[in-house]
């Protein structure tokens, strides 16, 4: 039996008996151990899903980002058939919590939409969630003693490969709650809803049909923006009409949702649409390389 003269000799002996590979690989694992820094209480950013993004808030949750990218799904509308199983958020004292679907679903999504959808001063969390079986639904999820649980869903679609695509998060009626816009099947001939969260539900405000706010297989999802359009003080919402080679305007002033104005535009809609300084006009990049500026006075 070979002797190991080394000043760490306490450790290697104790391992003699053992043949000299195995020997070398348990030196070099605890020299690895050695020079990892040790674990700290601020977690950063960890398990993202390929592509996505990370929400920012101000408020409990810092961060929240989708995470555990898992093949079960294999729908394939955002640009790859890896999904999300898992939502992370990091809470402003560091800590990182985490909700995990079951194989029955996952997160068709590549971003969390924080907003406080209650009023409560906290923000919620907002999601594409999909069920194999069934297709997507809106999902809200919330902070409730610590942890990450799921609040509120819309109606499965009804059908696999049936998606949706959040369009915008504001008070588009005026009555001082959020709704939460959305285009419902945008690939196929989509209807714009409007859900409200009200007493641990989401409830339905208002439909149109004949919108797109995504083109299958991309992964730019913001083709809509939010801006006081006819300056009523209430917000209204601005979105591609089916085939995106034209913008609409629409209020749920009122409660009723309706058609202000409409765009035509010389390319399809690329996106992502951002509003310009002032929140007067947006940017709408299309599909010809152009980017066009929209407002009510231009
Ligand atoms: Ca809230
Ligand atoms: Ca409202
Ligand atoms: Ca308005």
């Amino acid at each position: 039996m070979k002797y190991v003269d080394t000043k760490k000799g306490t450790i290697l002996l104790m391992f003699r008996p053992i043949p000299d590979f195995v020997q070398k690989c348990l030196f070099v694992g605890l020299i690895l151990i050695l020079l990892t820094p040790p674990a700290t209480a601020e977690q950063g950013v960890q398990d993202l899903l390929p592509d996505s993004t990370v929400a920012r808030g101000t408020g409990l949750i810092a961060e929240a980002w989708l995470g555990q990218p898992v093949g079960r799904y294999g729908h394939g509308v955002l640009g790859d058939r890896t999904e999300a199983g898992t939502l992370y958020a990091r809470l402003a004292n560091g800590r990182v919590v985490g909700h995990r679907l079951d194989s029955r679903s996952v997160f068709e999504d590549l971003t969390v939409r924080l907003a406080d959808l209650n009023g409560n001063g906290q923000d919620e969390l907002v999601v594409v969630q999909s069920s194999l079986e069934q297709g997507s639904a809106l999902a809200v999820l919330g902070l409730r003693a610590g942890r990450l649980q799921a609040i509120a869903r819309t109606p499965w679609i009804g059908t696999r490969n049936r998606w949706l695509n959040p369009a915008g998060i504001a008070d588009y009626d005026g009555d001082g709650v959020m709704e939460i816009a959305l285009v419902r099947t945008p690939h196929i001939g989509g209807t714009l809803q409007f859900w409200q969260l009200a007493g641990g539900e989401l409830i339905a405000r208002g439909e149109l049909y004949g919108f797109s706010n995504h083109r299958i297989g991309s992964r730019i999802q913001d083709l809509s923006a939010t801006l006081d359009w006819d300056g009523d003080g209430i917000a209204d919402l601005l979105l591609p009409e089916v085939g995106r080679r034209s913008l609409a305007v629409v209020t749920l002033s009122g409660g009723t949702t309706r058609v202000l104005t409409t765009l035509p535009l010389p390319a399809e809609v690329k996106g992502p649409l951002t509003l310009n300084a002032g929140g007067r006009s947006v940017r709408v990049p299309l599909e010809n390389g152009e980017t066009v500026s929209i407002g009510p006075d231009t």
